[in-house]
């Protein structure tokens, strides 16, 4: 494999008195047709989706902010990489790149590929959680909790108090609580406690990165306590980025050499290779410990496929390889957050309610604020979702009451302080032209919003009943 995308030049060296525009280091080469359905067909297709967006089709679908995974687009040096598939069954040359890749870039000595990231996530916890084993972590996430609840462990959340805050605005509020980490190893014994989960830029809390230095104190407790720490480095390219804007001391090093840095922290991570690695499908779990490798080498053949595919095809590894190296790109990943806080910033100056600061990878609407007349239990981002979609063709994704799920034990509705709806922003997709209109449907929603009622739950999957739950209006 060519080792590093096409050259870039990148932004000058020294920055220049005036504040100037920065744009996407791409041209578009590619177009891909949309179109916006009128009103009376987009509330017909609401109603046959059940209110859910997950169940809309996306031909009927505008501008589509349903989630950053698998909805990127590819670079042409990614595309010639695909024609580069080399599809043997065993030790196939894209696997080797993509280890190669991963080596470089996050650090870890082992790489076993998955078809996503949940795969990763079903082998870690096989593997290392036992039943009745207590597992923290910086904020649940829904695959990665199911997993984990599934191999008979129970997620403790110790992520700091101000994530549940939606306008508080602290740098890092995917921080791990220390003191409530210690308390937690204290109650339940280290010996129950299999790894620390630890989420970089945290998904369910609006996108917020972890600090290095908080990152470096987790692993100086765990060790402490012989404790493993597991990265879900899903988007840790985008927490690289923050810590270099806002972390004191980070300025001056690129994106790359602090990703590095901060996965050195862990002993291992699952990935979603669909998010920060820029490809429509593939993810990998990582490790460093030979003996569990070698375990999980041996598992990946019964769930995924041989240990040097496992559930990838050859070239989508050469995608993911490349896109890895393309991910940690400094100009890359600006451009990418950029474009978040610039439909971050237009929300805000309208006075819509928004997670603030501004996430990695979206903007997450407050529905609690925006709806303040809603119950928890009537699903007022659900209906916000639903709303948006009905007034521009705009799809987003419901994170509150409905991801959060039931509690396994009770049977009980979890009640997260979050009721969020999520506007996911693919990498080098839609233009700016794309986020002015979307504010604008967003702002049109919350002029209305007084007269807005709630939603009934109809149909509940007993999985990740977001993704297919059906729902009908209350008014
Ligand atoms: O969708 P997968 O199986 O490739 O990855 C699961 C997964 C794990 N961790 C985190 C932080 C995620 O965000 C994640 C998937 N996220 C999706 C699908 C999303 O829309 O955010």
């Amino acid at each position: 494999m060519t080792t590093s995308p096409p050259p870039n030049p990148g932004f000058p060296a020294s920055a220049p008195a005036r504040p100037r525009s920065w744009a996407e280091p791409w041209k578009v080469k590619v177009v891909e047709p949309i179109r916006m359905m009128d009103a009376p067909a987009r509330a017909a297709a609401l109603v046959e989706a059940g209110y859910n967006t997950f169940l809309l089709r996306s031909e009927d679908v505008y501008i589509d902010l349903l989630t950053d995974s698998g909805t990127g687009a590819m670079s042409d040096w990614q595309w010639a990489g695909m024609m580069m598939g080399d599809e043997a069954y065993a030790g196939s040359r894209n696997f080797y790149h993509l280890e190669d890749a991963v080596r470089r870039h996050y650090g870890y000595r082992h790489i076993v590929p998955t078809h996503q990231g949940r795969g990763a996530e079903n082998l870690l916890s096989r593997m290392l959680i036992h039943p009745g084993n207590v597992v923290p972590g910086n904020m649940y996430f829904t695959t990665t909790r199911l997993h984990q609840e599934l191999a008979g462990g129970r997620f403790v959340d110790v992520i700091v108090p101000e994530a549940h805050d939606p306008t508080s605005l602290r740098p890092f509020k995917g921080n791990i609580d220390l003191a409530a980490l210690d308390l937690l190893i204290t109650n339940v014994g280290a010996k129950n406690i299999p790894y620390v989960c630890v989420a970089a830029t945290v998904n369910m809390a609006g996108g917020q990165p972890i600090s290095m230095a908080n990152m470096r104190a987790v692993r100086e407790l765990t060790g402490r306590h012989g404790i493993r720490v597991m990265l879900d480095a899903t988007r840790a390219v985008e927490n690289a980025y923050f810590i270099q804007q806002r972390e004191a001391g980070f300025a001056g090093r690129s994106v790359a050499q602090i990703l590095l840095e901060f996965c050195s922290y862990s002993d291992g991570c699952t990935m979603s290779g669909k998010k920060d690695s820029l490809v429509n499908i593939g993810g990998w779990l990582a490790l460093n410990d030979d003996t569990l490798y070698e375990e999980a080498s041996n598992l990946v053949v019964v769930y995924e496929g041989l240990h040097t595919y496992g559930g990838m095809a050859g070239r989508d590894m050469e995608a993911m390889a490349r896109g890895i190296v393309e991910s940690v790109q400094d100009d890359h990943i600006r451009a990418r957050v950029g474009q978040v806080e610039y439909l971050g910033r237009k929300l805000q100056e309208a006075g819509v309610p928004i997670v603030l600061p501004v996430g990695g990878h979206a903007v997450y609407l407050d529905a609690r604020a925006f709806y303040p007349h809603l119950k928890q239990d009537q699903f007022p981002a659900q209906r916000l979702a639903a709303e948006l979609y009905l007034d521009s063709g705009v799809r987003a994704m419901e994170r509150g009451i409905v991801s959060a799920g039931r509690d396994s034990t009770t049977g009980e509705h979890h009640y997260p302080a979050l009721e969020l709806v999520r506007l996911t922003i693919p990498r080098r997709v839609y233009t700016q032209a794309h986020m002015d209109l979307t504010a604008e449907s967003v702002i049109a929603v919350h002029d209305t919003r007084q007269a807005t009622k709630g939603l009934r739950l109809v149909h509940e999957p007993r999985y990740l009943r977001f993704f297919q739950a059906r729902f009908e209006p209350l008014d």
